[in-house]
């Protein structure tokens, strides 16, 4: 049976991909922004531990994660080697909430479709602030620092002969 709530993302930090010839574009969403900012300064200083060079790290803001979708579409055409999408729903007393986490999660899922630079999905959709502050450097770690792992595997994605 799958487990509520508990950390469900382990790494080995001596296994991480080397990213000193990597280039990243984050493309950050304004609301919510106490979260976003501790989502994308995690994924920051994961990035640099990796050893992405800090000229090589660009940070887009967008007013709403919405916007993460055509944001990060521009960010595309600059050819980093990934995109790191960052953005906190959290609901509200109407559909919206729905809606908006919908739109989003459709609209970066057409942009890796579409282009061979991938979009890395780090929007937390939650009920309620404690949820979202929890995942961004509360008890359930920081989303941000999985965004990043998730960008340097895919910007060195090549097959894998161990899983023969
Ligand atoms: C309008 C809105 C609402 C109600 N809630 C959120 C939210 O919780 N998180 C978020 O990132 N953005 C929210 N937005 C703004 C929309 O994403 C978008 O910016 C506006 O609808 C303008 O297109």
């Amino acid at each position: 049976m799958a487990s509520v709530n508990k950390k469900s993302f382990e790494y080995d930090p001596h296994t991480l991909p080397n990213g000193e010839n990597f280039k990243f574009h984050l493309v950050v969403s304004e609301w919510n922004k106490t979260i976003t900012y501790s989502l994308s300064s995690a994924a920051i200083k994961t990035l640099l531990k990796a050893g992405v060079k800090e000229e090589n790290i660009l940070i887009w803001s967008v007013p709403g994660s919405f916007e993460l979708i055509y944001g990060s579409k521009k960010a595309q055409k600059n050819n980093p080697n990934a995109v790191i999408a960052i953005g906190s729903i959290i609901q509200g007393q109407t559909k919206h909430f729905e809606y908006i986490c919908q739109a989003v999660t459709h609209g970066i899922k057409d942009l890796n479709v579409k282009s061979d630079v991938p979009v890395i999905f780090c929007v937390l959709t939650d009920y309620n602030i404690d949820q979202a502050k929890a995942r961004s450097g509360g008890k359930y770690g920081n989303k941000g620092v999985e965004a990043a792992i998730t960008a340097l595997k895919m910007a060195e994605l090549v097959p894998n002969p161990k899983l023969k």
